[in-house]
């Protein structure tokens, strides 16, 4: 497994009271608390399951969508990048995960001109590159500021373009091994993963593009068993994770952990 797939650790951390208040581009309803955290454990079960350690930190009342840790940061194999979220609500959630990522790598830097916006939903990390997708959340002042920090350390980013009216680049895409990534057919046709195996979900099944590839397994949002067949067939083990209510607000399997192997 490559450095894009193989994990020590993941961070994630529980919903809180106030994620009712969370972000969402459509209103289809509040999430039921009890059910995310239910769905929530199952996921952090899986990656457990996998051998890594999970640091689970505690809910954030003031943060309504903190359970979305992966925004808050990028993480590598030799060092973190704490994010500078693109909405008001959710800067100080990158500076609330920065003790975090202090205690498990030496080197931990952070985007912070004012005028630099980034999150770490719109960044995929492959076994050659980091894209970047372009977004509401994730400006060039962002990308340019990623690409200065992560150079010292050999990597280079490439900025690509989220679609329009997408939250984030990965919930149109994610990896599934150093060289295939799993897309949607409205992101793989815009030609940015050229040179790269890409797998399409089928049609109808567009919200099952964010899956996160941890060590042996796949985890999948449930519900989407074209998909999961799809990636079975690839002959990787999938875990199907409820996502009913993260999905209200957005969220699929990425955005609920940062994985990381510190070097
Ligand atoms: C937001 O709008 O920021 C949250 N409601 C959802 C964030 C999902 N995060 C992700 O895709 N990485």
């Amino acid at each position: 497994m490559s450095f894009a797939t193989h994990f020590t650790h993941a961070i994630t951390r529980r919903p809180s009271g106030s994620i009712v208040c969370g972000l969402r581009a459509v209103d289809t309803g509040n999430p039921d608390l009890a059910r995310m955290q239910s769905h929530h454990d199952a996921y952090v079960a899986a990656l457990k399951g996998t051998g890594a350690t999970v640091v689970e930190l505690s809910p954030l009342e003031t943060y309504p969508d903190s359970v979305f840790v992966e925004d808050t940061a990028l993480c590598l194999p030799q060092g973190a990048v704490v994010m500078r979220p693109g909405t008001p609500s959710r800067l100080g959630e990158a500076d609330e995960m920065a003790p975090h990522l202090r205690a498990l790598y030496s080197e931990v830097v952070a985007i912070t001109q004012p005028d630099s916006f980034i999150e770490g939903g719109d960044i995929l990390v492959t076994g050659r590159e980091i894209l970047v997708g372009r977004s509401a959340r994730s400006n060039a002042a962002g990308i340019a500021e990623l690409t200065r920090l992560v150079a010292p350390w050999g990597h280079s980013v490439r900025e690509v373009q989220t679609p329009t009216g997408v939250l984030h680049f990965k919930t149109d895409c994610s990896l599934l091994d150093a060289d295939t990534v799993l897309s949607t057919r409205r992101l793989s046709a815009s030609g940015c993963l050229a040179g790269y195996r890409v797998i399409d979900v089928p049609e109808g099944e567009e919200a099952a593009a964010n899956t996160i590839r941890f060590n042996d397994l796949v985890l999948v949002p449930a519900g989407f068993p074209r998909t999961r067949d799809a990636i079975l067939a690839t002959g990787i083990t999938v875990q199907e994770i409820g996502n009913s209510e993260c999905a209200k607000l957005d969220g699929g399997m990425s955005c609920l952990s940062l994985r990381l192997s510190p070097s």
